[in-house]
């Protein structure tokens, strides 16, 4: 089993589509290992996407992730890593495939709805900024 780290973002949960998102996720066979609301602060967001640092966008992408309330998620499953990306679909909501979650939430590539891990050690790091071991019993 492996696990990924998932978020449904600001605009996303502002919008009131966390519960959709949730359902959408335990119908694909995730369980759901750790979850929780947070309010991320600037800095909180430039941590957790620090390997962007130097791309055009860190600003505005930092600015995003602390406009308001956030879910943060540690998924597991078969796979977990690629089976959350799939489902998510396309960083750019316009060329995500019908059916994902960005396709039907995101409304740009920034606000986008969803984040999750791309690779192993990406995801072994971004479980660790948000959750600790107690957390994830
Ligand atoms: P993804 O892994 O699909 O989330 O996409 P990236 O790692 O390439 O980008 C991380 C986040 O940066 C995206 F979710 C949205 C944001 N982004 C922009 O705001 N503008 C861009 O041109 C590219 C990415």
């Amino acid at each position: 089993m492996e696990r990924t780290f998932a978020i449904i973002k600001p605009d996303a949960f502002a919008a009131g589509h966390a519960g959709k998102i949730l359902s959408r996720i335990y119908e694909e066979g995730f369980t759901v290992v750790g979850l929780k609301k947070l309010y991320l602060s600037k800095i909180e967001a430039e941590g957790f996407y620090y390997v962007h640092r130097s791309r055009p966008f860190f600003g505005e992408l930092t600015e995003f992730m602390s406009s308001g309330p956030c879910i943060v998620m540690v998924l597991q499953a078969e796979g977990a890593i690629k089976k959350w990306r799939d489902l998510m679909g396309a960083t750019n909501p316009a060329e995500a495939a019908e059916g994902t979650l960005r396709r039907q939430f995101g409304s740009s590539v920034g606000e986008n709805a969803t984040h999750g891990s791309d690779a192993p050690d990406t995801a072994a790091f971004e479980i660790g900024y948000f959750f600790s071991g107690l957390e994830l019993l």
